[in-house]
């Protein structure tokens, strides 16, 4: 016999899962969002929550809580859609869990079980933000942060990142290899492998950092290669992405997502930070790079791809936008998952060709108002010949 209360609970647990996701009105010819998240903290299965034994728990109390379903590696495996999503106890640890769909836009559901990582470390306090990337070795590997007291530092909030690594073929088994060394970064957070051997050699993008929170003198994004992905070190990482005064990246930027191949380059998603008087403001950006050389810059679109919107703006960490998971179907359509406020995960879609033209096409930021003035007045000036030719407008308005 179960508490009456389970009966409701999970009927409306039921009732999320089977909720229809449609696209919003909003254009912009790059990408759509979609009405619901595809992941919150009530996708959570009933019996993560509570104790359904009605002697040890006859007032059906919630017993270990959920606060939080977001970042999410995403994979297609099989005609399936997969996310092993960042889900965050009452406790504040994080934890990997795989929601499984057969659409990817809704219908996602976790398995029974979330995942149990083999640990290498007895101080490995956090883990969040597993990128997946399906490697041309034939394993699919997962890259995430292994978060630690920095026993150095007496401040108790003083922490230390580095990038565990684990690899799987079906997402049931997992083996844990050594975490990622850089000898030049004490810490490292927001690592990407690169789905293709560079050079012969297994190749990552990366975020040195010489703290926590703050970059410090890290400049940006890395870019380094090793031979031995069992024992992966990094002598030397080249900045590829930098951060700028008074651009999107200014206080911090990180790789989101597996770079996405096409014949004119590379497509990148990364997400850049700024410090404002409400605090850090994280907003996606999109990059390309050399097909040949994935470490050389080769477009960058001036601004934002994305910034927190409407509801997404706010949640336990107000302001964010932040992915580290997509799906490039076989059709060409992206599934970008993107994560708001820490809080919970959405879903927005473009094409493989949509972003090539957003990336390869739009013009960078020239650095100065004075510049980027005079940018937007020469495309206006444009504009308003061709509304002029057109009919639309006489020429004199
Ligand atoms: O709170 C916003 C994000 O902060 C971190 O990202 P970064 O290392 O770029 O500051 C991560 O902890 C991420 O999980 C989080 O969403």
């Amino acid at each position: 016999m179960l508490h009456k209360r389970y009966y409701e609970e999970q009927k409306k647990y039921e009732e999320l899962i089977h909720r229809e996701n449609r696209p919003v009105e909003e254009y912009n010819g790059i990408l759509r969002r979609y009405e619901h998240p595809v992941l919150t903290r009530e996708h959570a299965p009933v019996f993560w929550r509570y104790d359904l034994d009605l002697k040890t728990n006859p007032d059906f109390q919630e017993r270990l809580g959920i606060n939080a379903t977001f970042n999410s590696g995403a994979i297609k495996l099989n005609g399936k859609y997969y996310l092993v999503a960042r889900v965050e106890g009452a406790d504040r640890k994080s934890f990997f869990a795989v929601a499984e769909s057969d659409r990817p836009t809704e219908g996602f559901r976790f398995w029974d079980y979330p995942l149990e990582i083999e640990e290498i470390d007895s101080e490995e306090t956090n883990v969040y933000d597993m990128r997946l990337t399906a490697h041309e070795d034939g394993w699919i590997y997962g890259v995430f942060c292994s978060e630690s007291k920095d026993k150095n530092d007496p401040d108790l909030s003083a922490a230390v990142a580095k990038a565990g690594i684990v690899r799987t073929k079906d997402l049931k088994t997992w083996e844990r290899l050594d975490n990622l060394v850089t000898l030049d970064s004490p810490q490292q957070r927001n690592v990407v492998l690169h789905p293709e051997f560079v050079d012969g050699q297994y190749a990552f993008y990366t975020r040195p950092m010489d703290s926590f929170i703050d970059t410090g003198s890290g400049g940006g994004i890395g870019f380094g290669t090793c031979p031995d992905i069992q024992h992966a070190l990094i002598r030397e990482e080249r900045i590829i992405s930098q951060r700028k005064y008074h651009q999107i990246t200014e206080a911090k930027n990180g790789e989101c997502i597996v770079p996405i191949r096409t014949a004119e380059g590379w497509l990148h998603i990364a997400h850049g930070v700024r410090n404002t008087a409400a605090g850090l403001r994280y907003v996606l950006y999109a990059y390309g790079t050399d097909l040949h050389k994935p470490w050389e810059v080769i477009a960058e679109p001036s601004g934002l791809l994305m910034g927190p919107r409407r509801e997404e703006r706010t949640g336990d960490v107000s302001n964010v936008l932040f992915s580290n998971g997509a799906i490039v179907d076989e059709d060409g359509t992206i599934y970008l998952y993107y994560a708001s406020s820490d809080t919970r995960l959405h879903v927005a879609t473009t094409t493989v060709g949509l972003l090539s033209e957003y990336i390869f096409r739009t013009p960078s930021d020239p650095g100065r108002s004075a510049l980027c003035v005079q940018q937007r007045n020469k495309m206006i000036r444009h504009n308003l010949e061709i509304l002029a030719q057109s009919g639309e407008r006489t020429g004199e308005e």
